[in-house]
């Protein structure tokens, strides 16, 4: 048996081909497994568990039948799924984590997260973060019509490009000290994050952080056995 990681899947209408990928990823691989955990961005936007789109409705089809089947599905919020609800939850049979989740599995521990909180030298994002992810807004999101909502996330998408192309790389990636805060919080020695979609595992005397791949050109999992974690890819076809 084995324990799978994902994030980033950015699923969404632009991109049937991942959405596919996604679907036969559920179907033949994540079924023989013991659980799938999703860090987040899922889906490309989301705007309330009331829009269904029909790739949505197809995305949570293939979690129900994965779930139905016994594998044991958790999902965190991503920066552009954080409207995802207990909605979705239920449909989908999965179970909703907290933005830091200390995990455990075969002797191995882990915090995992989404990995945008890390990135603190992005100012402008933070203040979004901050702002979007309190209860009030939340809340009041997701009283606004659904067509208000769709046309909200295009625009947040559209600023959100045009902003990232303006901004350094190092800028988007996490920043050393929001690492080591983290690390001394939880006490830890290792941490699984997505979201700078720059996969791999960096080895420190302290802490090993291994970063998830983002679904584009290629799927990415990180597998979790006895042996220990391994990340693979494979391109999208
Ligand atoms: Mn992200």
């Amino acid at each position: 048996m084995s324990i799978l990681f994902v994030s980033d899947l950015h699923l969404s209408n632009e991109r049937p081909d991942i959405v596919r990928a996604f679907l036969n990823f559920l179907d033949q691989r994540a079924i023989a497994a013991k659980a799938l955990y999703i860090l987040g961005d899922l889906f490309e936007a989301w705007i309330g568990d009331d829009d269904t789109s029909k790739i949505f409705s197809e995305v949570k089809q293939g979690l129900r039948s994965l779930s139905d089947r016994g594998v044991n599905i958790f999902i965190q919020h991503g920066n552009r799924d954080f409207l995802l609800g207990q909605r979705f939850m239920q449909e989908t049979g999965s179970t909703l984590l907290p933005d830091e989740y200390l995990f455990d599995g075969y002797g191995f521990s882990a915090l995992l997260m989404h990995g945008d909180s890390l990135c603190t030298d992005d100012l402008d994002y933070q203040r979004f973060r901050r702002k979007s992810r309190h209860p009030v807004y939340k809340w009041i999101l997701n009283n606004l019509p659904l067509s208000y909502r769709q046309n909200l996330a295009s625009k947040w998408r559209q600023q959100s490009a045009d902003a990232n192309s303006q901004k350094t790389e190092s800028i988007m990636d996490v920043n050393q000290q929001a690492v080591a805060r983290i690390t001394q919080k939880y006490e830890i020695t290792r941490l699984i994050h997505g979201h700078t979609h720059r996969p791999y595992i960096h080895k420190s005397d302290i802490l090993e952080r291994i970063v998830l791949g983002d679904w584009y050109d290629m799927g990415w999992c990180l597998t979790l056995t006895e042996d220990g974690f391994k990340q693979d890819s494979w391109p999208i076809l």
